[in-house]
């Protein structure tokens, strides 16, 4: 592990000779395996970066569902339109049961969907890029769920007991939608010259930031290094990122698709792709805010939770009736 982080620049983390006595318990904890569960004693910076990770995640499903959502009433058969909505309806669910293990954190679910309506939490970068044509929806299973499977296998073995076992559970529906996502865009691809060019068209505009998903390089990554001695992460952001290439390159070979980098070569030497330069600073434009859509995105998310004021409301109104029900009934009896 330690050689790992010098090879890669990652900063520097506590040895175990320099952490508090309760610190260094449940250390040897994490390396012996052992799961960490809600009410276990653990480092405020553990919890911290759970509630930073999982909040995030959680967010970015339920943002991700707008970039597909755009394409419901435009789907070109009743089939596609089916597995359409039920993608997007799995993307919900797996924001539902994030939320939930951040709760299990000591956060209430209202303060960290708050903190994403008021911008102050990132989402995944990913998803404020426009869907312009049909093919992007094969493409956005293809490789965004194909880059969201990679970064969320290892994540089943993390340290913290909610969020590995949910992550399994998301895991086998992220591989439905990366099928029904490569299917789609074997279709068109295979499909008319127009087709297989708006297929290689979405690949365009695509392949980059699916890479950006990984996150910085190790040598950037801020929370990494602790994260990885934590084990809230098991592979580092460029580890991910390499082994998603390895894998997604002779998928579009086989599509009869060209992946938009000059520079991307089979390396003998080595066992795996080189490919070109990643354009960290669209990367960090898009963080902060300056992507093509992210001002919509949070529009529409703040929009929905304004319109859904009176269902919330009512929701609340009916449990208090039923508790003042119930202890009435108490009282009675
Ligand atoms: N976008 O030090 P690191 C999906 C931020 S789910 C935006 O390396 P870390 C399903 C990072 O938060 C996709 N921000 O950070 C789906 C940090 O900022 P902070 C989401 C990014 O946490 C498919 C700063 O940069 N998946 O796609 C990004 O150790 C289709 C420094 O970075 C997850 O969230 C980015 N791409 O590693 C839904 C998986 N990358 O917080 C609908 C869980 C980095 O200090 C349709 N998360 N940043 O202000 C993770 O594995 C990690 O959080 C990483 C980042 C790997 C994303």
């Amino acid at each position: 592990m330690y050689a790992q982080m010098v090879d890669t620049g990652m900063k520097r983390v506590q040895g175990l000779d320099e952490m508090s006595a309760e610190e260094r318990a449940f250390q040897e904890k994490i390396d012996a395996g052992i799961k960490i569960e809600a009410k276990d004693w653990m480092p405020e910076g553990y919890r911290r970066t759970l509630i930073r990770q999982i909040s995030q995640h959680a967010h970015s499903e339920i943002v991700g569902q707008l970039p597909e959502g755009n394409w419901v009433t435009r789907a070109p058969s009743l089939k596609r339109k089916a597995i359409l909505l039920a993608k997007i309806q799995d993307e919900a669910g797996h924001g539902l049961y994030l939320y939930s293990a951040a709760e299990t954190l000591g956060v209430t679910r209202d303060q960290v969907y708050a903190d994403l309506l008021s911008g102050k939490v990132k989402y995944s970068s990913i998803f404020n890029y426009p869907t312009t044509n049909w093919a992007d929806i094969g493409t956005i299973g293809w490789l965004v769920d194909g880059a969201a499977i990679m970064n969320q296998i290892p994540l089943c073995r993390c340290s913290y007991g909610p969020y590995s076992r949910a992550m399994v559970r998301v895991c086998k529906e992220e591989s439905f939608h990366q099928r029904q996502g490569y299917d789609l865009v074997m279709a068109m691809a295979k499909g008319t010259p127009e087709q297989k060019a708006m297929a290689q068209d979405a690949l365009n505009r695509w392949w980059w930031p699916a890479l950006m998903m990984f996150g910085p390089s190790d040598g950037e990554s801020v929370h990494s290094a602790q994260s990885m001695q934590w084990k809230i992460k098991i592979l580092s952001n460029d580890e991910l990122r390499q082994k998603f290439v390895d894998q997604t390159v002779p998928q579009a070979e086989y599509l009869g698709l060209t992946i938009p980098d000059p520079e991307l070569k089979w390396n003998e030497d080595t066992g795996h792709y080189d490919f070109g330069a990643i354009d960290w600073e669209e990367f960090r434009q898009v963080v902060a805010g300056n992507g093509p859509c992210n001002r919509d995105r949070l529009r529409t998310r703040v929009k929905a939770w304004d319109d859904g004021k009176w269902f919330r409301d009512a929701l609340l109104a009916h449990a208090e009736k039923k508790s003042e029900r119930q202890v009435a009934t108490a009282k009675a009896a």
